[in-house]
């Protein structure tokens, strides 16, 4: 079922066209109205009508989030505060917020996403959607409530935090469908078991997860322990918030709204634009944005992109998974190591629960990689023997994708920190 089915089937001619009508409407509005993109542009030499087909948009400057704290809090708006309705942030771990507004539009437009990205994940008037994103200047709370509204299904404001008072609306309310992300929905998976609730005895039928990087045998333990379908969703505050990309029933890579968003994927070294298909930094522009339009936004998120046709019949280009962002990168002796790359070697192994930390210290001149792990309560009563057999084998498998020695500390069941939001998977000491 499509939300709008003339736009997010729309035949690539077609919206070629209609991306590139708006790429150059949106260049010219940034000249006019935003000092820092006109100086940006004047310095590469390079004017809005030098853009006269979509790949011209390489010869744009980049937009990072840096220029986003330069320009704190309203530098890079485009109408007049009179015209912004909204405004949200996205805190980041250093450093001022970034600030992010609204116009009455672009909040219309927002909710239209939503609305379709909820329709692509199979919501419909009749789902009774609890809302676990956060509420307040977090984008998912308020951004999945509008679109969820839009589609007249019953909205349950219920935020993150209060673990047990979710579970308990989930019960009474009759909750089909969750949406949080997913560590948090992890989490509420643990609290049911402490309250003797099985997620099988609930109606819920259907998770939309997103805000945080998952991998593929991530949804495959949260389809499995809360007996759902888990979709995938992306999105960012800098370019509208939740409702860029989402997975259709197909879960072969998220549908990425191209009429309202163009994706470029570049080499993060070198910025040159990368072949389709290709891996590398996901680049976004916003085709339609008014209070903050956003030019070749370098979201530092790593996937790939895949421009034939689905099966959903949506034609609007699929983003891979997205693998990790490129500041999760930690480098351990000259190899790059994700948390995802560590997590998918977890999750294939019996008894691991899908609660893990990356530890990185620098010993002497040497960085050190030690992975703390939970085991599941079965195997942490086992005798001790059996127990440093599952750590031996957690480091042989762990060094194998890896490619580096790692350190393995199997913990107690439950005793790294739970997250109501995105979960934080690093501490780096080196940097502490
Ligand atoms: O996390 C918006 C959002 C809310 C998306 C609810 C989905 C659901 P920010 O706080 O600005 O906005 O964080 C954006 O989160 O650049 C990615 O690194 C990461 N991220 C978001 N969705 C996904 C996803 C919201 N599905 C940053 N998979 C992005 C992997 C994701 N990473």
């Amino acid at each position: 079922m499509y939300w709008d089915a003339e736009m997010e089937c729309m035949p690539r001619e077609e919206l070629d066209q209609l991306k590139l009508r708006r790429l150059k409407e949106t260049v010219f509005r940034v000249y006019a109205f935003v000092p820092h993109y006109r100086d940006k542009m004047d310095a590469a030499g390079i004017k809005p009508y030098d853009i006269q087909t979509l790949e011209d948009i390489k010869y744009l400057p980049f937009t990072t989030k840096q220029d986003l704290r330069d320009n704190y809090p309203f530098g890079l708006f485009a109408v007049p505060m009179s015209d912004v309705v909204r405004i949200h942030s996205s805190s980041g771990t250093t450093g001022k917020p970034t600030v992010v507004g609204y116009t009455k539009k672009d909040l219309y437009t927002w909710t239209e996403l939503m609305a379709r990205a909820l329709t692509c994940a199979g919501a419909t008037r009749h789902s009774m959607i609890q809302n676990a994103y956060g509420y307040g200047l977090f984008t998912g709370g308020l951004g999945v409530h509008y679109g969820a509204e839009r589609i007249c299904a019953s909205v349950i404001p219920s935020s993150g935090g209060n673990t047990k008072r979710q579970v308990m609306l989930m019960q009474d309310f009759g909750t089909t469908l969750i949406t949080c992300t997913p560590s948090y929905a992890l989490y509420m998976y643990e609290v049911m078991q402490e309250m003797g609730i099985s997620p099988r005895d609930l109606k819920l039928k259907a998770g939309i997860f997103g805000a945080e990087p998952w991998t593929e045998s991530m949804r495959r333990d949260i389809e499995a322990r809360l007996g759902i379908d888990a979709y995938d969703i992306y999105g960012l505050s800098e370019i509208i918030g939740p409702g860029v990309a989402i997975e259709c029933p197909q879960k072969k890579g998220l549908h990425l709204f191209e009429d309202h968003f163009m994706p470029e994927i570049i080499d993060p070294g070198s910025g040159e634009v990368l072949p389709p298909g290709a891996e590398g930094e996901l680049v976004i522009t916003t085709l339609t944005k008014e209070a903050l339009p956003v030019i070749r936004y370098r979201t530092r998120d790593l996937t790939s992109l895949d421009y034939q046709g689905c099966s959903c019949g949506r034609s609007h280009v699929r983003m891979h998974k997205v693998m990790g962002r490129s500041d999760d990168m930690i480098i351990i002796r000259g190899v790059n190591v994700f948390p995802s790359m560590v997590e998918s070697v977890l999750l294939s192994i019996p008894g691991v629960e899908p609660h893990y930390l990356l530890i990185v210290d620098r010993v002497g001149t040497l960085d050190e990689l030690e992975v703390w792990v939970e085991v599941s309560e079965k195997v942490f009563s086992d005798q001790v023997k059996k127990l440093e057999e599952l750590g031996k084998l957690i480091r042989k498998e762990l060094e194998g994708t890896l490619g580096i020695g790692v350190k393995v500390r199997l913990v107690e069941p439950r005793s790294i920190e739970r997250s109501e939001g995105k979960a934080k998977r690093i501490i780096d000491r080196r940097k502490l």
